[in-house]
């Protein structure tokens, strides 16, 4: 088949009625939006996988050292959209769409997001494939077809409720079967010992993965890679046809059953998570089936009648784990080459720890996993054995190299026997252990894995540590989720070139003072706002003005990013317009506040502060004295789509977690990068961004990372002084003016030490009063449209250093030691 070239609407157009005609998804007399949707995408696809085939072969023939990246998450949103621009086809579709009369806008809708993740660890690794298929590099992502993503979200009067969200309902016009493609998976069994004294790992219950692949286009080239997701299948030899001839018909299927759990449903795990037995059996499955995959084409691609060199693995497979969440992959690829492969342990050890890496994405205690050792021991016993081994070695290592951390052994070791009643295998310390690269997500949060963390394993080994600072693809984050701002960035810098050279955005500070670009920029940005307040109208039936200014905070709910402190001084900002005079309120400058994000299904406090945000709404938006000086929105269902309205349509953003919480945030970046500007403390990347696009433009406040240990310790010990309007807006909560639901819990949250109580551990008492002070500079900038227009233009023009393609490259140079490999 002749493929669509941008000229050709009419081949195009061709092309998506063969589609409707002989896709036989729906009925032939039907083409109405979503199937001329369907028919669209089944169009581009087949591009897809014309170049994904193309790429495939060239990478066989070439044979580079290839990068497997293995994430339990991605975020990948909508692909329409960024399909067609990455192929360069986004006109040739358009045309086609309105020859079949159609509009590509509507159509586009039409699509449901993938949410198969969580919040900025799953989006991360979304981009970082964009990234990797745009800079040519021979890599691939490796993850699991959930049934079920990210939960949705409704808000009622009662706050959050969640709904499974059937993302497959109709089906993906995105995946591929590869029905070839089948790799056993075990669970449970037991270990037997060969008459060569070797290990097999026998019996229990034998999945398997079957391999779906969803094609992701790089910008600008044929390069298209692979993100291939895993399901999970028993065999019809698994099926018991006595037992369901006897009428025993749950039984005759149980294999079938417990296939069908494995790949069911994303875990929301954003918070602490109780050891769950399904989420380890994902992960060793995501494990197993990518490590069997990525073995089948290492040895595919060796020259045939030639014995395996195993040595040689490493310098043709680098494994990248996203998070702790793919540890087993250490044990698994260990497993492989001694009891499969017949290797001995240090040759097999050798080869692991060259092979994998590890990237670390949070600090926080309760995010850190340990899975009980009788659990795993149940669930992989050999794998067990393999973990008590490397525990074992490490302790010799110690005890011959650094006999002055032997007396912290307990708290370094794999395996945590503290407590005899629950023993636990710290995945963290296996990672850092088993890897031969370990790094954080921005500067900030690299160094406190190497000072605090993993300090002492930093002594151990200080040149496994390294930082890679995330970044987003400016393909999604500004070239299609903005168009308007694009085309005048393009017509400025006299070339679009920044799409995929992003650090050319500084050519726009030379201009940022120039009144013609000024005004071009802000009706840019005045449309992008209309565009999110007719979005907020038809999702909550609020009316805003895109003349106030907007102010958004999207990310999940969590105590440490603090939302509650936004929504707090929200309340302050009510209750000193309610006191002012006419003559004061006409100095007010009008703010919109949204605030979006999904809470964890049992994070009680995440949800009462959702709640919050929808009661002070409710109360501010119908008070005739605020005057259209203030309004309060919750947006619903927060996802990458919300997100692509969201951020252009933003100009101002919060970023306000207590600082050495947030490892490095990604939104920050698509806010800076869509001109909007960044209130927000110095944690994460926020201390990065600030750097770039200069400290003026950043509108800073609160508690540095190295002051919260004291803080925290003299607010325990009463040495606290709250400010006076802090207190006045607690206050106002507890006066029971919000309505009838209890917010005692989230309030006590800020007091001592009893109860709900943490003592204020995330310092938003501390942050509250240097907070009114940065937004009140905020208020001052905004008067001045100018001046806020330039820091505007500054904000985007400091934003190339985060771009995904920079941090891919980088992990391409420094950890995985791949070049790239472009088809001609
Ligand atoms: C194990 C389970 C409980 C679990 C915990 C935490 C599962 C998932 C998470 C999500 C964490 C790891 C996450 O998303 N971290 C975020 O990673 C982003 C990308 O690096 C960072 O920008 C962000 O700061 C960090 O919170």
């Amino acid at each position: 088949i002749a493929h669509p070239t941008p000229e050709d609407a009419f081949g195009v157009a061709a092309n998506i009625k063969y589609h409707a005609q002989f896709s036989p998804h729906f009925s032939p007399v039907k083409f109405e939006p979503e199937q001329a949707f369907y028919a669209t995408a089944e169009s581009v696809r087949d591009t897809l996988i014309q170049r994904w085939n193309e790429t495939f072969l060239h990478f066989h023939k070439t044979d580079p050292k290839q990068t497997y990246y293995l994430s339990m998450e991605y975020l990948q949103g909508r692909a329409l959209t960024n399909a067609v621009g990455n192929l360069g086809l986004t006109d040739a579709y358009a045309s086609a769409l309105s020859k079949l009369g159609y509009d590509m806008e509507n159509i586009v809708e039409q699509e449901r997001d993938a949410a198969l993740g969580n919040g900025g660890l799953g989006r991360l690794a979304s981009c970082f494939l964009d990234s990797m298929a745009t800079l040519d590099l021979p890599a691939w992502g490796y993850g699991l077809r959930y049934k079920y993503g990210l939960f949705m979200q409704k808000i009622t009067k009662k706050g959050q409720e969640e709904y499974a969200e059937d993302w497959l309902e109709k089906f993906s016009p995105w995946e591929v079967v590869r029905h070839d493609i089948v790799h056993p998976v075990r669970f449970f069994g037991e270990v037997q010992v060969q008459a060569d004294g070797r290990r097999k790992w026998v019996g229990g219950e034998v999945l398997h993965a079957l391999a779906y692949d969803i094609p992701i286009p790089g910008y600008n080239t044929k390069n298209t890679i692979s993100l291939r997701v895993w399901d999970a299948k028993a065999t019809a030899k698994d099926f018991d046809l006595y037992a369901f001839n006897e009428g025993k018909h749950d039984k005759a299927a149980s294999l079938h059953s417990k296939a069908s759990q494995v790949c069911s449903v994303l875990y929301p795990g954003d918070e602490s998570e109780e050891g769950k037995l399904l989420r380890l059996k994902q992960q060793f499955f995501l494990c197993s089936a990518s490590l069997q995959d990525i073995i089948a084409r290492f040895k595919e691609r060796r020259p045939k009648n030639s014995t395996l060199d195993w040595k040689i693995f490493p310098s043709k497979v680098a494994v990248q784990m996203n998070d702790t969440h793919p540890t087993l992959s250490i044990p698994e690829l260990m497993r492989i080459l001694m009891d499969v492969e017949g290797l001995g342990w240090n040759q097999a050890w050798a080869i692991t720890s060259s092979t994998l890496a590890y990237t670390n994405h949070t600090v926080l205690p309760e995010a850190l996993e340990k899975w009980p050792q009788s659990v795993i021991a149940k669930l992989l016993p050999r794998h067990m054995e393999i973990i008590a081994e490397i525990d074992k070695q490490f302790q010799a290592l110690l005890h011959a190299k650094r006999p002055d951390l032997e007396r912290k052994l307990g708290e370094l070791r794999v395996i945590d026997y503290s407590n005899p009643q629950k023993v636990l295998v710290r995945m963290a310390h296996m990672c850092v252990v088993s890897s031969h690269s370990v790094n954080g997500v921005a500067e900030l949060h690299s160094n406190i894995l190497k000072e605090e963390l993993f300090a002492d394993f930093y002594s151990l080994w200080p040149s496994k540590f390294q930082n890679k600072t995330n970044g987003i693809t400016p393909r999604r984050w500004l070239r299609y989720c903005s168009p308007e701002l694009s085309h005048i960035i393009t017509k400025w810098l006299r070339t679009d070139e920044w799409v995929v050279n992003l650090d050319l955005l500084t050519g726009l500070r030379q201009f940022a003072d120039d009144k013609q670009l000024q005004s071009e920029w802000a009706a840019a940005k005045h449309a992008n706002k209309v565009r999110l307040a007719d979005y907020i109208c038809e999702v909550t039936g609020i009316k805003i003005d895109p003349s106030t200014m907007f102010d958004t905070q999207i990310k999940r709910i969590h105590e440490y990013k603090r939302q509650f402190l936004n929504i707090l001084s929200v309340i302050y900002r009510y209750i000193t317009i309610k006191k002012m005079s006419p003559e004061q309120k006409k100095a007010v400058v009008p703010r919109t506040v949204m605030i979006g994000g999904k809470a964890f299904a049992t994070y009680a406090q995440a949800k009462r502060i959702v709640k919050l945000v929808t009661d002070v709404g409710a109360l501010v938006n119908n008070d005739p004295d605020v005057g259209g000086l203030l309004k309060v929105v919750f947006i619903p269902n927060y996802n990458v789509t919300v997100a692509e309205v969201a951020i252009p349509g933003s100009e101002l953003s919060q970023h306000i977690s207590t600082a050495g919480m947030e490892a490095s945030g990604t939104s920050n970046m698509k806010f800076a990068l869509n001109g909007c500007l960044i209130i927000g403390t110095l944690d994460g990347a926020n201390v990065e961004i600030r750097e770039e696009i200069g400290e003026e433009n950043f509108f800073l406040f609160g508690a540095r990372a190295d002051e919260i240990t004291r803080l925290r310790k003299e607010r325990e010990q009463g040495r606290f002084v709250p400010d006076p309007r802090f207190q006045e807006t607690k206050e106002f909560i507890k006066s029971g003016i919000l309505g009838d639901y209890n917010y005692e819990p989230l309030l006590d949250s800020l007091e001592g030490n009893s109860g709900f109580g943490r003592g204020d551990y995330f310092l938003v008492g501390h942050d509250f009063p240097s907070y009114l002070e940065a937004q009140a500079e905020v208020d001052k900038a905004y008067k001045n449209k100018a001046t806020w227009t330039k820091m505007s233009i500054l904000s985007t023009a400091g934003s190339g250093k985060f771009s995904s393609d920079r941090t891919i490259q980088q992990y391409a140079n420094e950890i995985w030691h791949i070049q790239e490999c472009r088809v001609p």
